[in-house]
């Protein structure tokens, strides 16, 4: 059986416990480390008022007024801008939040639920934001790059340090580097162990996979950036989507593949800030 997990966190507060045995083995955002403070100016942290302005989705600044995130965090029916929020970069979640409201809420119209693809969304800031030395925007990968294996990419994220292991206080966003794998491998690691048949794709072309047993996103980190450096920029490979658990073998980590919707995007998103 398949066991999927690609819910915002908020759909998943309930089972906060993590099993025992299962909490020491990781730690990460599955296997990573603090990032330092200057690096992933672009990651943000989606909010969604529950007493508290609470992180449920990650997201990345892809212009002054823009965030790219995915569609399971505030789709398929668009929420309600006003239920939303939008903390830019910060070390720690909720200790110096400035939130930002959003206008417009888009989830990607060929999503459905995650394993169907399309499994992303934009939304727009009320205002543009200023850009600094901690605040910056990603740089959209041109159509042509397919971000072969031994491309270096980093995931980050505050999300579970393990498969339902909450990020402990005081939140601190995490990294880790997780290895491309390729489409076809990947589809034939998520064959193994299950039914479904070796004819039935269940790795999608427009997703893409990263990650090893002992690395990768989890829980939370959804909507957030995959940034790989080529030929010295940080370009926006993916975005965390959803997965079989988290770091576990033969399931890497799987993500809505950023070329794959860049004229979905551009007809939101000027090219120019
Ligand atoms: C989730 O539930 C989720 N290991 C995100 C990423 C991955 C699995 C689940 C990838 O949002």
């Amino acid at each position: 059986m398949l066991h999927l997990l690609a819910l915002p966190l908020l759909a998943s507060l309930a089972h906060t416990s993590p099993a025992p045995g299962r909490a020491l083995e990781r730690a990460g955002i599955v296997g990573g480390q603090e990032a330092p403070g200057s690096k992933w100016p672009w990651q943000v942290s989606l909010r969604f008022n529950e007493q508290y302005w609470m992180h449920f989705c990650g997201g990345s600044l892809i212009h002054p007024q823009w965030v790219l995130t995915a569609a399971h965090c505030v789709g398929p029916e668009p929420m309600d801008p006003a239920m939303l929020r939008v903390q830019l970069r910060e070390q720690h979640l909720y200790y110096r939040d400035k939130l930002l409201p959003v206008s417009r809420v888009i989830p990607h119209p060929d999503y459905y639920n995650v394993q169907g693809g399309a499994d992303i969304a934009l939304l727009e800031l009320q205002d543009p934001v200023n850009i600094s030395g901690r605040v910056q925007v990603v740089t959209l990968p041109p159509a042509s790059e397919t971000f072969p294996p031994k491309t270096p990419c980093w995931v980050t994220g505050w999300g579970d340090v393990g498969t339902e292991v909450h990020l402990p206080p005081p939140y601190p966003l995490r990294q880790v580097k997780v290895p491309i794998v390729e489409n076809s491998i990947c589809d034939a690691q998520y064959h193994t162990g299950l039914s479904t048949g070796d004819n039935v794709q269940i790795v999608q072309d427009d997703m893409l996979c990263a990650g090893t047993k002992e690395r990768d996103s989890c829980q939370g980190d959804s909507g957030g950036p995959l940034a790989c450096k080529v030929n010295g920029t940080w370009l926006q490979a993916g975005v965390v989507s959803w997965g079989d658990g988290c770091a576990k073998p033969d399931r890497p980590g799987i993500y809505t593949r950023v070329t794959h919707y860049l004229d979905w995007i551009r007809q939101y998103v000027p090219e120019e800030p």
